[in-house]
């Protein structure tokens, strides 16, 4: 992608990696744009490094997948769990990788844990409970939420094939996830980019973005990632 009159330099090697976040509604193309993303900090001399979640290559992720493609029960609470402790087994390795100076970007976070678990509206687990479970992890310099709307995403591959690839789940999530950009910290965290247009254009729309992420990082030498805090307040 052409990026040259706004091109970053290479990691300064006195500050930390950003972590950035890739979040968004179902066939978004979130893995898409992590490839494209890292292709462009790779060019421009960053270190890299991709991480999704769930990671299904893990014991718990394992679990996790056998629950998406409906091949197991599991109760609301017991998956929302799993896929929390699925990102808790990765936690120390981020701050560690981020320390060494790698960008993190990552395929899905904690955004996508509350928002999936409270889009099934059980009146027993709401979006403040289900949120729970991740304060205290490693808290992203920036989320960019791609957002399309389910006609949209059914139109692209693949669609349909795991468990809550239905109309009505991915209609709750998508209310969640904008309402999201109300509440707490992850009102100044996360960034709201249209996913309805083509894969370069969304390319760029996230580059102005991160762009903006690692100039931050590289002006702040070897400040620490903080973490995910608590929710203090109803609004
Ligand atoms: N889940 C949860 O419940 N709790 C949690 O804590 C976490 C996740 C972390 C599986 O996630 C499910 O887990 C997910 C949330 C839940 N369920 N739902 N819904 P996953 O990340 O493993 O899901 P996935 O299989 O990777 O699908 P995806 O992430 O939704 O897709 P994507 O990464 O956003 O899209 P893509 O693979 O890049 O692209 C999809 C297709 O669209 C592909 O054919 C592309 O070529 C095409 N595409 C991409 N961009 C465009 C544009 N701009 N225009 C046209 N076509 C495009
Ligand atoms: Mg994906």
């Amino acid at each position: 992608m052409a990026v040259s009159s706004e091109s970053l330099n290479a990691s300064n090697a006195a500050s930390r990696g950003a972590f950035i976040v890739m979040e968004g509604m179902d066939r978004a193309g979130k893995t898409t744009q992590v490839g494209k993303l890292r292709h462009t900090l790779e060019e421009q001399g960053h270190k890299v490094k991709t991480i999704r979640f769930p990671d299904r290559t893990t014991p718990m992720g394992t679990m996790i997948d056998g629950y998406l493609q409906s091949k197991t029960e599991m109760a609301d609470h017991a998956i929302h769990l799993l896929f929390s402790a699925n990102r808790w087994e990765k936690a120390a390795w981020i701050k560690e990788q981020i320390s060494q100076g790698y960008m993190i970007l990552c395929d899905r976070y904690y955004y996508s844990g509350m928002v999936y678990s409270a889009a099934k509206k059980n009146p027993a687990l709401s979006l403040e409970w289900a949120r729970t479970p991740d304060v205290g992890l490693p808290r992203p310099d920036r989320v960019i939420f791609l957002d399309l709307n389910a006609a949209e995403a059914e139109k692209r591959g693949g669609y349909g094939e795991e468990k809550y690839e239905k109309r009505e789940m991915q209609e709750n999530a998508r209310e969640l996830f904008l309402g999201l950009a109300g509440r707490g910290e992850e009102s100044s965290d996360m960034v709201v980019i249209d996913a309805g247009h083509s894969v370069e254009q969304v390319a760029s729309a996230i580059w102005d973005e991160v762009m903006k992420v690692v100039k931050a990082v590289e002006t702040v030498p070897r400040r620490e990632l903080s973490v995910v805090g608590a929710w203090t307040q109803v609004p």
